[in-house]
């Protein structure tokens, strides 16, 4: 399966969460091969894939190069390269508080930015039937969480006149939040309560952009980009045709 690369990542087209793996990956100079499962046909849910991700649904990765070792869930695939691969400590910090600071703003990034947007996607765009309360909760949920990002950014930067979450530099606690806030707009555009990222974000969105144009980074929300050009559009499309 692995063709002579390091690592075998377990993806999907449409789907946000590989993506983080793939920025520390590149960042890292580490090599692999990417499979994209079908979401829409359930791929994810096969016997096949469920023998490496039991949860049934991607990222996962194998290290080929560590006897094939399987992880999964974005969070500790990205906490595995930095930990078993980032000797340097390029995208990763050393000691134990600031290695749990990064951890949590990881949980806090997929816990409540990637999840609640995910939900509110689902309830404007997937589900049959549409939930007003639904949306309204996972809109405010969104709300809160850029709200506590924008707070927290601001003390940093007055306080420490730091420009990222951990220890003075980009890391994985930054980039985990990078392609969901890429998708962030498109994502609350499905709904029509106020987003508005620049005016109302400014420490988040300048962080984004700052992040957005480190090269690597760039070149995977470029590549993410084209994976799924007119995405936006066919879902619009769709939409307008269950409504
Ligand atoms: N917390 C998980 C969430 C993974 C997740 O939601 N993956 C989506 C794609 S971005 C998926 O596989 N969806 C298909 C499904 O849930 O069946 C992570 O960060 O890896």
């Amino acid at each position: 399966m692995s063709h002579g690369k390091q690592f075998t990542l377990y993806s999907a087209l449409v789907g946000v969460n590989a993506w983080k793996v793939v920025i520390v990956l590149e960042d890292l100079g580490l090599t692999y091969e990417t499979v994209n499962l079908d979401l829409r046909k359930k791929e994810q849910k096969l016997p096949a894939y469920t023998s490496i991700n039991p949860n049934g649904q991607v990222p996962a990765l194998i290290d080929h190069h560590n006897r094939d070792f399987t992880v999964w869930d974005s969070c500790a695939c990205m906490t595995y390269l930095v930990e078993k691969y980032d000797t340097e400590h390029k995208l990763s910090v050393e000691s134990l508080e600031e290695r749990m600071s990064m951890l949590q703003w990881m949980h806090f990034q997929n816990c409540c930015q990637g999840t609640m947007l995910v939900e509110l996607f689902c309830f404007a765009f997937v589900m049959p039937e549409k939930s007003t309360l639904a949306l309204k909760r996972y809109h405010g949920e969104i709300i809160r969480a850029y709200s506590v990002l924008e707070s927290a950014l601001k003390g940093l930067k007055e306080n420490d006149g730091s420009d990222w979450l951990v220890g003075g530099k980009v890391t994985i606690a930054d980039l985990g939040f990078v392609i969901w806030t890429h998708m962030t707009p498109f994502l609350m555009s499905t709904y029509e309560g106020r987003f508005n990222l620049h005016e109302d974000y400014p420490f988040v969105s300048a962080w984004h952009r700052r992040m957005a144009e480190i090269p690597v980074v760039k070149k995977v929300l470029d590549s993410y980009d084209q994976a799924n050009r007119g995405l936006s559009s066919r879902l619009k499309q769709q939409n307008a045709r269950a409504s």
